[in-house]
């Protein structure tokens, strides 16, 4: 039985890919950090009681800052597979914290693979490196391949670019099997409620269901490669099953902006918007409301603004992936569309907003977490 290790495992793509290695039969162990409230919600339903018989999922409290903690985790479940996904992963906050995502994304793959070495385990256990379409940043070309030069436009992206030449490096130093996925963005339910998709389905569906007036956006013409969360833990675990390592870029090759992002996930809830206005001016009007899941609006009402407190020191404005290779070498293509995802994340948060209404229909206080 094969072991995984995977940092990151309380996350969106952690929770998925767990499950996935699970279904493959791996024993699966996962580092989790230390939080003032329980942080395992995305894998509660995979966690097995360590008295249970036969478990083949274990948590083990950890950070990535702490080398001799990621020394001893590794030194005792002997993996022979780590998937570094943790990472302080919000490139707003990064602009607000860029020291600490500089230890967590830079330093924090560098002790892991310091610490595999370290162990004599640098011909045992291969590594996934969760790099990411932010590299490209200001863009050099369109769309963006393996090949397409790096302009990292925020603290996170310049933290991920070392992590990504330090994989590099060991792969080319120490002949270990490591390896970059150059993630563009995925999404799902799971996502975190502050990423731009999440933040837009879970407003709609508050809104339609009356829970909060307006959703505040940042820029609106950003453009992005959309892909679900599902289909890319896939392309993490095949990358870690060839012969030779490689890098690979994990897209769609199709990109939409945040505002046609907001129009696919408020018709899902049943309402029409018409945007109008520009810039920090911009607004979204509703136009037409159908079907039941939208008694909390009315036409007329305007339910999207622009805050520019969203606004980022400097944007990254379009990223578009080509992900020939991935299909190419590892047979790999994205199964679910940007509308089936945007219309699974919509009608989970109206599901979550719908038992939200009927509890504050009957007097109870459910004050709705927001950014
Ligand atoms: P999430 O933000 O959902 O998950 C990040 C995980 O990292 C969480 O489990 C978090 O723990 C953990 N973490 C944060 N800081 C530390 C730390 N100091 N030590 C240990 N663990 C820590 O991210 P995603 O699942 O969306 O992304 C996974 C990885 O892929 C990240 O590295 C991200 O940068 C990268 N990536 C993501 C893309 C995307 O579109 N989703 C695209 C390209 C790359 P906790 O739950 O306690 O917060
Ligand atoms: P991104 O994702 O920065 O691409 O990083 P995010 O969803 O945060 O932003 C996408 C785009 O939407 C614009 N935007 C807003 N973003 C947020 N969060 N909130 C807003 O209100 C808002 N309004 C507009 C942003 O400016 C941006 O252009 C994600 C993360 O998962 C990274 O870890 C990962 O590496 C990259 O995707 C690929």
């Amino acid at each position: 039985m094969k072991k995984a290790l995977i940092t990151g495992v309380t996350g969106q793509d952690g929770s998925y890919l767990a499950e996935f290695l699970l279904q493959k039969g791996y024993e699966v162990h996962g580092i989790k950090r230390r939080a003032s409230s329980l942080n395992t919600e995305r894998v509660d339903h995979i966690y097995q009681d360590r008295h249970a018989a036969n478990p083949k999922f274990f948590l083990h409290y950890g950070d990535l800052t702490d080398s001799s903690n990621l020394t001893r985790i590794i030194k005792d479940v002997q993996p022979d597979e780590v998937y570094n996904l943790g990472a302080q992963s919000h490139v707003a906050v990064s602009f607000e914290c860029p020291e600490y995502t500089a230890d967590v994304d830079a330093m924090g793959t560098l002790r892991l693979l310091e610490a595999i070495r370290f162990l004599g385990l640098e011909k045992k256990t291969k590594f996934y490196q969760a790099s990411t379409s932010e590299l490209y940043g200001e863009v050099q070309e369109i769309p963006q391949t393996e090949t397409t030069p790096f302009h990292p436009r925020s603290p996170y992206a310049v933290a991920k670019m070392y992590a990504y030449w330090i994989v590099v490096n060991y792969r080319e130093s120490y002949g270990m099997y490591a390896c970059n996925g150059i993630l563009f963005n995925h999404e799902s339910p799971r996502r975190g409620e502050t990423f731009v998709t999440r933040k837009i389905t879970r407003a709609i569906a508050n809104i339609a269901q009356g829970l909060e007036p307006c959703l505040y956006l940042g820029n609106m013409d950003a453009l992005r490669d959309w892909g679900h969360a599902k289909d890319y833990v896939r392309m993490q675990w095949m990358m870690l099953q060839q012969d030779t390592a490689d890098d690979f870029v994990i897209a769609t090759g199709k990109q939409i902006s945040v505002r046609e992002f907001v129009k696919m996930s408020a018709l899902e809830a049943g309402i029409e918007l018409e945007f109008s206005g520009e810039g920090i001016n911009e607004i979204a009007t509703v136009t037409a409301v159908s079907g039941d899941n939208a008694p909390g609006v009315k036409v007329g009402d305007v339910i999207v603004k622009v805050d520019p407190r969203y606004f980022r020191p400097a944007e990254v404005e379009t990223l578009l992936g080509n992900p020939a290779k991935a299909k190419a070498k590892l047979g790999w293509t994205p199964e679910i569309t940007v509308e089936q995802m945007c219309a699974e994340m919509v009608q989970h948060d109206l599901g979550k907003a719908k038992q939200h209404a009927l509890l504050e229909k009957h007097g109870f206080d459910v004050s709705v977490a927001k950014e």
